[in-house]
C-alpha cells in the first residue's frame, strides 16, 4: 500500500422530530470515538445527519422549516465534533442543511462539509441534484419537498487536497447522476463521499421500491469502477417517524467492488483501508480519460436544459 487512508462510513439510525441536536452530536461523537479505536482517519456522516429528514412534511411556517437548519457552522451544538477531531486527529464529512440569512432574502442549501484532521473546513458542497417535489402532494404516505426547503447548490462539484489525497463530495440523489462523478473523476477526486436519506417507498412509482438497495449500490459501484475512485456511501437508515429509510452503507473500491457494508438498520460504523493509489488500476487502464474520452460527442450533455 502506498497511499493509505482508513476511511470509516458512520450510519446513523432513525433521528426523531424532537430529538435534540445534542442527543444526536452524542452518538456522531461515540462513533468518533469507535472509529478513533480502529485508527480511522476520515470519518463519514448521512446527508441531513443533524435532524430528522425534515422534507418529509409539509410546513406552512417557514420558521418550522428554519428550526431544521444551522446559521453558523460549528454551532452551539456542533462545536463538539469539531474538537473531537481536532483531538482525535480524525477528519470527519457531515451533511446539514445551511441557512444564509441575508436581508435580501434567506438561503437554503442541502450542505456537505469536509473538516481537516485539526479542526478546519477545507471544502464544502452544496447539493445540486435535488429530488421530489415543490408543492403539497396531499395524494402522497409523506412528502420529499427538497425542491421547496432548498435552492440549487451554487458550488459546483468541487474537489480538495486533503488527507493525501484528492476528496470529492456530493449527496444523496446526486449519486444516480453520472455526469456527478464524470465530473468529479474529471477534476482528479480518489475518494468521493455521499450521505444519504433514500425513503424505501417512492410514491411516484412504488413497482421499484424492492430495487432501492440495488439501485443505489448500482450507482454508486458504477461511478466508482467508471470513474476509477473510491466511494463511500452512508445512509441515515431505518424507520424514521413511520417512514423506512434504506441502509446498506458501504465502502467501494475504484474497481466497483464493495468492500465493506453495513449489517443493520442503526447507528454503526464500517472501516476500510483506501490505497488511494489504486485509483490507478482503472484510470490508466479502461478509464483513461486523456487517451480514451471523445468529448467532441458529449455535447448534449452540457446543452442547457428545456424550461
Ligand atoms: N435525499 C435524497 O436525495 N433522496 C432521494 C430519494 C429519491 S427521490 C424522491 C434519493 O435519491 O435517494
Amino acid at each position: 500500500m502506498s497511499r493509505p487512508l482508513t476511511v470509516a462510513a458512520a450510519q446513523l439510525g432513525p433521528i426523531a422530530r424532537d430529538e435534540p441536536r445534542s442527543a444526536v452530536v452524542k452518538r456522531m461523537l461515540a462513533l468518533m470515538q469507535e472509529a478513533h479505536e480502529k485508527d480511522v482517519d476520515l470519518i463519514v456522516f448521512p446527508e441531513l445527519a443533524l435532524t430528522t429528514f425534515f422534507p418529509r412534511w409539509y410546513f406552512e411556517d417557514q420558521a418550522d422549516v428554519d428550526a431544521f437548519f444551522e446559521t453558523e457552522m460549528p454551532g452551539l451544538e456542533t462545536q463538539a465534533l469539531f474538537d473531537k477531531a481536532k483531538e482525535l486527529q480524525i477528519g470527519f464529512y457531515l451533511g446539514y442543511a445551511e441557512l444564509i440569512k441575508d436581508p435580501a432574502g434567506d438561503r437554503h442549501f442541502n450542505t456537505a462539509i469536509l473538516v481537516d484532521k485539526t479542526g478546519e473546513i477545507i471544502g464544502k458542497y452544496r447539493k445540486i441534484h435535488l429530488p421530489g417535489h415543490e408543492e403539497n402532494e396531499t395524494w402522497r404516505p409523506f412528502q420529499h419537498l427538497e425542491r421547496r426547503y432548498f435552492e440549487t447548490g451554487d458550488l459546483g462539484f468541487g474537489t480538495y487536497e486533503g488527507f493525501g489525497g484528492t476528496m470529492g463530495m456530493c449527496l444523496c440523489n446526486d449519486r444516480r447522476w453520472p455526469e456527478t462523478f464524470r465530473v468529479l473523476g474529471l477534476k482528479g477526486a480518489e475518494l468521493v463521499m455521499i450521505g444519504y436519506n433514500t425513503p424505501l417507498h417512492y410514491p411516484p412509482a412504488p413497482e421499484h421500491d424492492h430495487l432501492q438497495d440495488f439501485h443505489n449500490h448500482l450507482s454508486m459501484q458504477a461511478g466508482a469502477y467508471q470513474n476509477g475512485t473510491w466511494v463511500v456511501g452512508v445512509a441515515k437508515a431505518g424507520k424514521e417517524e413511520g417512514c423506512d429509510l434504506i441502509g446498506k452503507s458501504c465502502i467501494i473500491a475504484p474497481t466497483g467492488e464493495i468492500v465493506a457494508v453495513a449489517e443493520t438498520l442503526g447507528d454503526e460504523l464500517i472501516t476500510h483501508v483506501c490505497d488511494l493509489d489504486r485509483c490507478d488500476e482503472i484510470r490508466k487502464n479502461v478509464f483513461d480519460f486523456r487517451r480514451y474520452r471523445e468529448p467532441e460527442n458529449y455535447t448534449p450533455i452540457t446543452e442547457a436544459k428545456e424550461k
